[in-house]
């Protein structure tokens, strides 16, 4: 399954989601897991989706990317203190 599926998948993940809650919960929070064997490619493909939704420019052939729903992303605080935040920057 290529990557551009597997955006669809959770782009229909996601508006199943939404159109299940009402208000107050409008603003559901999806968590996405990657898991991998040892040096399979975790953290380039997650440093390079974070790189290319900061920058959409650069992802044309990504569906939410090309009609716009993706409207903006930008980088959180690690809302746990226990866990060291991901260096995505270095
Ligand atoms: N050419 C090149 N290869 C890289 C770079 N960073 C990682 N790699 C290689 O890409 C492959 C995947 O590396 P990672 O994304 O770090 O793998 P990972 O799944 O996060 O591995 P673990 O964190 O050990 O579980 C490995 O063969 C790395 O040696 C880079 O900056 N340039
Ligand atoms: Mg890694």
């Amino acid at each position: 399954m290529g990557i551009a599926a597997i955006a669809d998948q959770i782009t229909r993940s996601v508006e199943g989601v939404t159109s299940t809650l009402t208000a107050p919960f409008t603003d559901p929070v999806i968590r996405l897991g990657v898991t991998g064997l040892s040096r399979a490619g975790k953290t380039v493909f997650i440093t390079s989706l974070v790189a290319n939704l900061l920058d959409r420019g650069r992802m044309p052939q990504l569906t939410a990317a090309a009609n716009g729903a993706i409207k903006t992303a930008f980088l959180q605080p690690q809302p746990d203190d226990t866990v060291p935040r991901f260096a995505y920057e270095t």
